[in-house]
């Protein structure tokens, strides 16, 4: 399998992120990408290629001009207002209140958030443009033919939705791909989201729409994030009624009842029957995590790929979370030869 990888993650290296009331190193930093790169090539799975350029127009297909104009120029913006800390949320438009885009950086960082540990940094939109970029040319390979591709993302993108950045997601890679796929001739994909946490950026993205199917496995919103979206009730609004499904699992849960959770996941694709499966790859369902609460094994992995693969479908993997750092090769590599057999 191909994988796809740029450098250019490393320019998103925030050194602050609000956890517990502290200000700590991040759990989604740059070495994250060293050890799975450095477990791809122990295993030899296949070439690592750059990605290619797309422009802009595959990201404006999925967010807003005015959010992306934003992630551009926050930075700077904040700079020039005097901060000197690394760029933070710290207001929203909470209940009651009007949905008016402020003017004032601070004010605009409420507005675009949905949540407050994930910094915006120099580089932070260099790093978040080609991330996307390494997703549309995984996209590109499995358009061209390939019956799978690996997106090694970073940052990941799930939790991202048209207008909002958050949980250390600023672009919705999985959504860019899905989006392009149906932009060049595919009428149908499907999103299987197996990372820890619900996908509630690329849920929000497709809600109303039957020609992209979203799938998620996650840990139950009532205790875990993004808290606020990833109920078993959602399951679509107008067009999109019945193309999305929720399958919320409670603290502790183990790979015996995960992996009955993907086998109705798959049905479900199955059933959908898409002309290409993304999969958004998270690895923090690992049982060390340091934020989650699943508790699969390393060998677990490598059964998920399998399961994945039974589907029969050309498959795009596009990297999302996973924070046992010392583990997170093994673990997503695991997945990938999984797929291969
Ligand atoms: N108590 C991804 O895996 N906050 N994002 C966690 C834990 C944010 C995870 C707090 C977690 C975001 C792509
Ligand atoms: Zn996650």
């Amino acid at each position: 399998m191909e994988t796809i990888y740029s450098e250019n993650h490393k320019l998103r290296d925030a050194q602050t992120e609000l956890y517990g009331g502290q200000l700590v190193y991040p759990f989604e930093r740059p070495s994250r990408l060293d050890y799975i790169h450095e477990r791809l090539t122990e295993v030899g799975l296949g070439p690592i290629s750059a990605p290619d350029s797309f422009g802009m127009a595959p990201i404006l297909a999925v967010h807003d001009f005015a959010y992306v104009a934003f992630l551009q120029s926050a930075w700077d913006r904040w700079q020039a207002a005097g901060f000197e800390g690394e760029a933070i949320a710290n207001a929203w438009p909470a209940r009651r209140m009007v949905q008016t885009c402020p003017t004032h950086i601070d004010g605009q960082l409420g507005y675009y958030a949905l949540a407050a540990e994930t910094s915006i940094t120099q580089g932070t939109w260099q790093a978040a443009l080609s991330s996307a970029h390494v997703a549309l040319t995984g996209a590109e390979r499995v358009r061209a033919g390939a019956q799978s591709c690996f997106a090694l993302c970073r940052p990941p993108g799930h939790h991202a939705a048209k207008d909002l950045y958050g949980g250390y997601c600023f672009l919705n890679n999985s959504a860019i791909a899905a989006q392009h796929f149906r932009d060049n001739g595919m009428a149908r994909v499907a999103i299987l989201d197996v990372d820890f946490h619900h996908g509630n950026g690329t849920q929000d993205i497709f809600y109303d729409r039957e020609d992209v199917l979203f799938v998620s496995l996650h840990g139950a919103p009532e205790y875990a994030f993004p808290y606020f979206l990833g109920y078993a009730n959602e399951t679509g609004t107008g067009a999109g009624e019945g193309f999305t499904l929720n399958l919320p699992m409670p603290p502790g849960t183990g790979f015996d009842i995960w992996r009955t959770a993907l086998a109705t996941a798959l049905e479900r694709v199955a059933e959908y029957a898409p002309d290409a499966l993304i999969v958004s790859l998270g690895v923090d369902s690992f049982e060390t995590d340091p934020i989650s609460f699943f508790k699969l094994t390393s060998s677990d992995f490598t059964i998920m790929g399998a399961d994945i693969a039974a589907a029969g479908l050309p498959t795009l993997f596009v990297m999302e979370g996973g924070y046992d750092i010392a583990e997170i090769g093994i673990n997503t590599v695991n997945v990938l030869e999984g797929f291969q057999g």
